[in-house]
């Protein structure tokens, strides 16, 4: 199937991070390439994929970096493909540094940042841009929406029924 969201990590070291991107995508079907590519150890291959990425048929980019995080803003400099930005922990500083090197982007070059390591939100996000055109898609998401929405109401009932202490209990 022709790959709809690229997806760049900074490293190998933040594949582990990303696993729950991984799982969305499988649940919602969505294709997707992935490429290991960094902002500052190989610009070059940043600037190649993120630059041929919409004549390739991408539709959006995920880009998922840690430490000082440059890769999602140095894809965005180089598409007009929407680009979400994932910031990963693992530094010193336990991922506030992406974070704010993501999220603080210039006007006129946005990249959506999602929450440190929340590469299942960027994943649900890139979903949503992509259903945008694909209403077997968005049936997708809506019934995710509705299966979260029945497992907290279930979680609910046992609560009113066991009280807090009990529910720890039987769930701790
Ligand atoms: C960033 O530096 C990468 O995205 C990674 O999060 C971090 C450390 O990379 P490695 O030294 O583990 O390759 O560019």
């Amino acid at each position: 199937m022709q790959p709809l969201v690229l997806v760049l990590l900074g490293s190998d070291s933040d594949l582990p991070r990303m696993q729950g991107l991984l799982s969305v995508f499988e649940d919602l079907e969505v294709p997707f390439e992935m490429a290991f590519a960094s902002a500052h150890r190989d610009p070059e291959r940043v600037a190649e994929l993120s630059g041929s990425a919409a004549q390739r048929g991408i539709r959006v980019i995920v880009a998922a970096a840690g430490m000082a995080a440059h890769l999602a803003g140095a894809v965005a400099a180089r598409t007009l493909l929407p680009v979400i930005g994932v910031p990963l922990s693992g530094s010193a500083l336990s991922g506030v540094d992406a974070l704010y090197s993501t999220v603080q982007m210039p006007k006129g070059m946005p990249v959506a940042t999602v929450g440190i390591d929340r590469g299942d939100n960027a994943a649900y996000l890139a979903a949503q841009i992509l259903a945008l055109g694909d209403t077997a898609l968005a049936q997708r998401l809506l019934v995710l929406r509705q299966a979260q929405k029945a497992q907290l109401q279930e979680r609910d009932r046992r609560l009113q029924e066991l009280g807090p202490q009990g529910y720890l209990e039987v769930t701790g």
